[in-house]
């Protein structure tokens, strides 16, 4: 064991070691998570924007949130809210050790609780090094691709672990959805990280993995834990959860291939359980629920008699109601979803906009129709507006219909959302191993068709990243923005553009993409992404109009997009799935005849 240097903390501008140890010499266990994805106000968007703008646009943040740094605690120092990785974590070992153990406390406070009797430092993180969709794309874009805010924020957090004075007597283990990160970029040394876990921290193998770290036992380089298979033996949180995240599914069932979460089981949580997480975080003094979910609408759904992408409607709208309904929840938001539901099912959006819209603390003022502009963001995946890209990679995101249908629904569900006040981010991927220009122009006819239709989406469209483990792991798409073809930019600053529409709500992308875009190409940006960058940012910046541009024959403006309507789309469902459908949102199929239990209420009511 080595000797503390006396009077020594971690000064978090220059990391010099500049005070007492912690009196009762430290816990256990100590854990936490990066700054930046643990704050909980501002909403989810900071996070996001803090994921995608690279260090040295900070400024728009602080400008924007000149407080978001300060955080809350309790009594103790240690953290008042922390993401619910971390809480799971905590709930998890306190199966195994004391309270007076574990702590969970944010970087800054970690020379309050890291001291001589610390065995384990245990970082939990969503994207150190910002290499997943949608970030390190925008980074990339201005020149610094190794370093969105996050990523900043993360390394700084791994370096105050490196340079504790008591780092010889601690492993560090790190875990959550972006330790993968870590694994491939092989930066344990240059992180200090021992370990990289793999899975859930329910698992018995990661208690018997922080058991080895206490007893000062080598740890392996990686971990792969088992994912529970029964819902009864995922933890929930009895504490406050940054956003007050709180889970509702694991897996997804739709088996895109370049997913990560579809690998898991898929589960929908007991409804108990999920509701006495709500109520704890609301005695911990959180406003805000969000329940965390790769498709919100199998919730109620899974392995039911009903397949998963028929929408339980009844047991959906009592889950929301009754969490909205809870004492003290002010706000909810929601996480993610599929768009071929709201097609499927048009009456349960409205349903649910009616009990969500009131406590949803998003406003569109020139979209919505709500009387407080209030309006619902979920991210939904868009992917690609080309069939056949569509087929390669993800054959079933659109069921019950046909991948062939794809625009349509995307279209099509687009429409229902919309007009119930859902104007949903929705992720486009470009890049994909394989695609070729006309792919690319496929997926530009429906953007250009969701604009010809006054349909709003937030588009964020990112390069193809291949991530671990996934079917896709191995192959490789764009490494770098000079290989994106002038179609690809074009994609991608189609998206800004329309995004951009004036008075619509993004404050950063404004300041960021548009005031000055060309300014910034003259300066930097022509020589950091190439040649084809050029006409898609003229275009982009509107200094030349897009009917110009497509005469000078520097641009691909679009074709319209032939669509089948909903009641087309529900034609074409196969016969044995037509007893899902439910009658009262209309356009039931030619022979369709009702269930006999249902056809006998609806006589009895005439
Ligand atoms: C809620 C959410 C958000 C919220 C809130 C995040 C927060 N800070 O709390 C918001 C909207 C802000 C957000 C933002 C982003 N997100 Co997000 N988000 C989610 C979501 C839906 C749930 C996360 C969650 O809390 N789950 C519940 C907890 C309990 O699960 P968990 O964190 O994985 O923890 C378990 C295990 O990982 C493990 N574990 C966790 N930590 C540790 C630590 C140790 C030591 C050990 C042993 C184990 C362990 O045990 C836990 C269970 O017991 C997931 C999808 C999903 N279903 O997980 C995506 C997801 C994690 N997000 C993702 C992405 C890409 C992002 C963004 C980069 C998107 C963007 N471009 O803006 C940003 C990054 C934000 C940032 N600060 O860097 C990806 C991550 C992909 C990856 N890393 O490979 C996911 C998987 C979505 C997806 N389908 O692609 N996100
Ligand atoms: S729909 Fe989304 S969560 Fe489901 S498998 Fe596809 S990408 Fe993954």
């Amino acid at each position: 064991m080595t000797t503390p240097r006396k009077d020594l903390r971690l000064d978090p501008s220059n990391l010099q070691v500049t005070h007492e140890p912690p009196a009762d010499g430290g816990r256990l266990i100590v854990l936490t998570a990066p700054l930046t994805e643990a704050i909980d106000h501002a909403g989810y968007f900071i996070q996001m924007a803090l994921a995608s703008l690279p260090i040295w646009m900070e400024g728009v943040i602080n400008r924007k949130y000149p407080k978001w740094r300060e955080v809350e605690h309790n009594p103790d120092g240690s953290a008042r809210y922390m993401p619910a990785g971390v809480r799971l974590v905590e709930k998890s070992l306190l199966r195994a050790y004391r309270s007076d153990d574990v702590v969970a406390c944010f970087p800054d406070d970690l020379h309050k609780f890291v001291g001589p009797r610390t065995r384990v430092v245990a970082v939990s993180t969503h994207n150190p090094l910002g290499v997943t969709f949608a970030a390190g794309v925008y980074t990339s874009i201005f020149g610094s691709s190794k370093m969105p805010i996050n990523s900043h924020y993360s390394r700084l957090l791994f370096s105050k672990i490196k340079a504790s004075p008591y780092r010889d007597n601690f492993k560090v283990i790190v875990g959550g959805s972006g330790g993968w990160q870590i694994i491939q970029t092989n930066l344990y040394d240059e992180l200090s990280v021992d370990c990289v876990v793999e899975g859930r921290s329910e698992s018995a193998d990661t208690l018997e993995l922080f058991r080895k770290a206490i007893e000062g036992q080598e740890l392996p380089r990686v971990v792969e834990v088992k994912h529970p298979m029964d819902r009864e033996q995922i933890l929930f949180p009895d504490t406050r959860t940054t956003f007050g995240v709180v889970e509702m599914t694991t897996g997804c069932g739709r088996r895109c291939k370049f997913c990560v979460p579809d690998l898991n089981p898929q589960i929908d949580l007991p409804k108990d359980k999920i509701m006495d997480a709500v109520r704890a975080n609301v005695r911990h003094g959180n406003k805000q629920i969000s329940l965390a979910t790769e498709d919100m609408f199998i919730w109620g759904q899974v392995h039911t008699d009903t397949p998963f992408y028929f929408p339980n409607r009844e047991a959906l709208v009592d889950l929301y109601s009754d969490i909205v309904n809870t004492p003290g929840v002010e706000q909810h938001v929601l996480s993610h979803s599929t768009i071929a539901p709201a097609v499927v099912d048009p009456l349960l959006i409205k349903q649910l906009s009616d009990i969500l819209l009131p406590k949803s603390p998003i406003h569109f003022p020139l979209l919505s129709s709500h009387p407080q502009k209030k309006a619902l963001a979920p991210l939904i995946g868009l992917e690609t507006g080309s069939v056949r890209m569509a087929k390669q990679i993800m054959s079933s995101k659109g069921v019950p219909f046909s991948i062939e249908d794809w625009p349509s629904v995307v279209l099509e569900g687009l429409r229902v959302l919309n007009e119930n006040n859902w104007f949903p981010a929705m992720t486009l991927i470009v890049g994909n191993p394989g695609e070729t220009d006309e792919d690319v122009m496929e997926t530009i006819d429906l953007v250009y068709e969701i604009e010809r239709r006054g349909l709003f989406a937030f588009l964020i469209p990112s390069i193809f990243t291949p991530l671990h483990d996934t079917r896709m792991e191995k192959m490789e798409g764009v490494t770098q923005t000079r290989q994106l073809t002038p179609l690809q930019w074009q994609l991608m600053m189609k998206c800004w553009k329309m995004n951009l529409r004036p008075g619509q709500y993004s404050w950063w992308g404004p300041m960021a993409w548009r005031v000055g875009a060309i300014g910034m190409w003259l300066y930097k940006l022509r020589r950091l992404n190439g040649p084809n960058f050029t006409w898609p940012l003229w275009m982009f910046s509107g200094a030349i109009s897009e009917k110009n541009l497509q005469r000078m024959g520097k641009i691909y403006r679009g074709k319209p997009v032939k669509v089948k309507t909903r009641a087309e789309l529900i034609a074409s469902l196969k016969p044995k799935d037509w007893q899902y459908l439910r009658a009262d949102n209309g356009d039931m199929p030619m022979g369709y005849a009702p269930p006999l239990a249902a056809h006998a209420a609806s006589l009895a009511q005439m």
